[in-house]
């Protein structure tokens, strides 16, 4: 399904640990409010504002929430730690 992700299944079993944790609802999706959420535990000081225009750059497919493949996408960029 995925051939350019090249993580090992321990590292998908993390990220879905991750992904289940911020994933409030538990609808398979995250959310705006959970993102938001999830960015002010991982990086205190990104702004409300600049955590929108991330979710809709991880929003690959422009539905208004973060399905497991776009989060995983995101993590492997390293996204957050900048
Ligand atoms: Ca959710
Ligand atoms: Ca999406």
């Amino acid at each position: 399904m995925e051939p350019q992700t090249k993580l090992t299944e321990q590292q998908r079993n993390d990220i879905r640990s991750e992904f289940n944790f911020f994933d409030r609802d538990g609808n398979g999706m995250i959310e705006l409010p959970e993102f938001i959420e999830l960015l002010t535990v991982l990086s205190p000081k990104t702004k409300v504002s600049s955590v929108e225009e991330g979710f809709n750059l991880i929003d690959d497919n422009h539905d208004g929430s973060i399905d497991f493949e776009e989060f995983v996408h995101w993590w492997q960029e390293g996204w957050w730690e900048y």
